[in-house]
């Protein structure tokens, strides 16, 4: 019988201690030959040809050559990190995956968050879904949760997958656009395929624009199936839920952070584990027994689905956390590759097509870009525990596999590798009767219910967000009949949407409803609310010039990252500001280097040379202006409260001398004293992340 063995968190780090290498000692070829000189070929006299015998610049310049393998034909734009991940109590109930089962076992982790469309050099604040893949190393086996932060899919059945990506993907003729959704061949497909309504509502909405990693949720989309050690299964849909809360960009700052940023979520996840701030989430499971499998009015088969969370409330279940970067971008990150049938004992599919054909999609893809069948021995992809079997030889094979037997059975190698006994994989016994079709299922067919119940959930401000989001994708389409044809499946949505949608983009609007919107909600669908109640983590902008009122931005510093936020002092120019109380205060960064978009929040400090020099500075007024803008909190403090005088924003209301903290509009505003009271005020309001409701319509930025 199979024994576990010592198994923690740090089991998948001690193995890749194995493989560390640093850059140490004198240079040698790849043969370990020394080499003294790296700067000149070897050629014929001082001004003469270069030599072919040359081996050090042959194989210097080759290994060159084939640095780059394929990226990955969809998610080719990622981040990684380990971590580990540790249930509450144990699930054996209902599955025999001993990393649920054992609440005092910390599972190691590796987690690559992605975009989907873009190339491996796009930016990540595009809109687009995003991946969120989990490899657990188990005791038992990898186990891959291959998940998006979107809990439904554009297709049902994974045939159509090549035609979706092909649509999604720069055009063939001209690769334009990169990782942009926004133009005609995506919305073709889309109007004249209903079934992807659902997704497309998820994503003209905030959540196809996180604010970062951190602060996305997960899913595992399918309905998966729990296995427990009497056989029996469970459905079961798989969320992760950021411990920071759910944020999102809007629209204009996701854009211009692609210019500004483009590394904006990859550096925030490095930063953030780098610095100490582990980014958490908690696993949660909506069950549902298979006697009630046919209970719900849409199929629990169909990825274009979710199971709501009235119906089936999500259950926590353990929690995951990130604490370390990886060392090597390419090796750990890049290489490492995720299968949906990576599975272990206790975990088992369902009958879900898009799931069947995901399972031999990874492998398959794999192949090529990971240059054939040894991927696995790759070290950011083996497992923890022991590999034994007879597969051998192939492409890139590392191990030095002894004795004179790879076949079962064999009586020469002592039998082994042997079979397995209790803790085996063991397929969930399902009957299965039928004649082979190809034909979408009836229970397939409601392509917009859901679509409908997404809409009614959001907020208003997220259905604006939705509207525009149609707007622009729409008004990217050169072809009238691809915007009508969405327009046409819109209405049947919600009338009033596909109005509004209409209007914005020269198609005429529809004249009646194509169906009654059914007025079901299911509130947690909306990002309304869903803001944890901290600012840990956020980032806050301080504007500061000389003479700026240096006690009171200690005071704040202290308090907002008392609270855990990261505070940055930006000024005209890097170096040192001088304070009004002659102390110097060291500047973060210089503003022209930054944008307001790069923070959640932003405080204008008080000193009137500090506040009269920004007051001159375009730069400030914009960074501001533009900050207000993007809903994000703003704060003055004493002469600072001047300098929002001078912005084009509609009228505030700010405390005179004295007055204590005034907040309006989600600006809080102060005078005087320790501040304390302001920091109150404005970390209410950063951990509230945007003022959803202030009026933004008329500022120019
Ligand atoms: Fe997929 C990569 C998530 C449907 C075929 N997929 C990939 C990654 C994620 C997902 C997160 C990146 C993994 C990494 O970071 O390396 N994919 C999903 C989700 C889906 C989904 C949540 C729907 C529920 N995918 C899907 C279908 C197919 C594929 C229907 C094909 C039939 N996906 C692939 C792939 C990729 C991939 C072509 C590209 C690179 C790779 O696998 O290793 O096999």
């Amino acid at each position: 019988m199979t024994e576990f063995r010592d198994h923690d968190a740090d089991a998948k780090d001690r193995q890749l201690d194995g493989v560390r290498t640093d850059s140490r000692g004198d240079l040698t070829t790849d043969n370990g030959v020394l080499i003294d000189d790296t700067d000149n070929s070897l050629g014929v006299g001082e001004r003469g040809p270069t030599l072919l015998e040359d081996f050090h610049f042959r194989e210097k310049m080759t290994r060159f050559d084939h640095e780059r393998i394929p990226e990955r034909v969809v998610h080719a734009r990622g981040a990684g990190a380990y971590g580990y991940f540790q249930p509450y109590a144990s699930l054996s109930r209902h599955t025999r995956a001993h990393f649920l089962s054992d609440p005092a076992v910390r599972t190691p982790v590796f987690v690559r968050f992605s975009t989907v469309a873009g190339s491996r050099g796009s930016a990540d604040t595009v809109r687009d879904v995003r991946g969120f893949a989990t490899k657990f190393y188990t005791q038992e086996g990898n186990y891959d949760l291959v998940g998006n932060n979107i809990p439904v899919f554009f297709i049902q059945d994974g045939i159509k997958f090549p035609d979706f990506v092909h649509a999604v993907k720069p055009e063939p003729h001209n690769e334009i656009p990169q990782a942009q959704s926004a133009h005609d061949t995506l919305w073709d497909f889309v109007g004249l395929q209903p079934e992807t309504m659902h997704m497309m509502m998820w994503m003209m909405s905030d959540r196809s624009i996180p604010r970062s990693y951190r602060t996305m949720q997960g899913f595992g989309v399918h309905t998966f199936r729990l296995v427990n050690d009497r056989g029996e299964g469970t459905f079961v849909k798989f969320h992760w839920r950021p411990v920071l809360g759910t944020h999102s960009l809007v629209w204009d700052e996701a854009q211009k952070i692609q210019g500004k940023d483009p590394d904006f979520n990859r550096r925030d996840l490095w930063d953030a584990i780098a610095q100490g701030r582990y980014p958490e989430y908690e696993l949660g499971v909506q069950l549902v027994p298979e006697s009630d499998e046919h209970k719900f009015d849409f199929d629990l088969l169909d990825a274009t689905k979710l199971l709501p969370e009235e119906e089936v409330a999500v259950t926590p279940v353990g929690r995951m956390v990130l604490n370390r970067n990886p060392d090597n971008y390419f090796a750990e990150t890049e290489q490492i590759a995720f299968h949906t049938a990576n599975v272990v004992p206790g975990i088992d599919f369902t009958n879900d097509p898009l799931l069947q054909a995901r399972n031999f999609s990874y492998l398959d893809t794999q192949l090529t870009r990971l240059g054939g069948p040894n991927f696995q021995q790759i070290p950011v992809n083996r497992p923890v525990n022991e590999v034994s079997n007879n597969q051998r030889d192939g492409s890139g094979q590392q191990l030095v596999h002894r004795g004179h037997t790879s076949y079962h059975p064999n009586s020469l190698g002592g039998g082994c590798p042997a079979l397995a006994d209790a803790n085996a994989y063991r397929h969930y016994q399902e009957r299965v009767d039928g004649v082979k079709i190809r034909k979408r299922s009836d229970s397939f067919q409601d392509h917009y219910s859901q679509a409908t119940l997404f809409y009614n959930s959001l907020a208003d401000w997220e259905r604006a967000h939705v509207v525009a989001a149609f707007r622009f994708e729409l008004g990217k389409c050169e072809d009238l009949r691809v915007r009508e044809r969405v327009v046409e499946n819109l209405n049947r949505v919600d009338h009033g949407l596909a109005v509004q949608v209409a209007s914005g983009i020269g198609v005429a609007p529809p004249a009646t409803a194509q169906v009654t919107n059914h007025g079901r909600r299911s509130p947690a669908l909306s990002q309304a609310g869903q803001a944890a109640d901290t600012v840990f983590g956020r980032q806050i902008a301080v504007l500061v010039a000389d003479g700026v009122g240096g006690d009171a931005v200690a005071a704040f510093r202290d308090a907002m990252t008392g609270r855990g936020a990261v505070v940055e002092l930006l000024a005209p120019v890097d170096g040192q500001v001088r304070a009004s109380n002659g102390s110097s205060l060291a500047v973060d960064r210089a503003m022209s280097t930054v944008a307001s978009v790069l923070y959640d929040a932003v405080l204008v400090a008080g000193g009137a040379d500090s506040v009269a020099t920004l007051g001159s500075d375009g730069g400030a007024l914009f960074f501001v202006t533009e900050a207000f803008k993007h809903a994000k909190p703003v704060a003055a403090l004493d002469e600072g409260v001047d300098l929002l005088g001078r912005l084009p924003l509609p009228r505030l209301r700010t405390a005179a001398d004295g007055d204590g903290v005034v907040v309006d509009q989600g600006v809080a505003t102060f005078r005087g004293g320790d501040g304390r009271e302001l920091h109150e005020a404005f970390a209410r309001l950063v951990a509230a992340h945007r003022v959803w409701d202030r009026d933004v319509a008329s500022v120019p930025a």
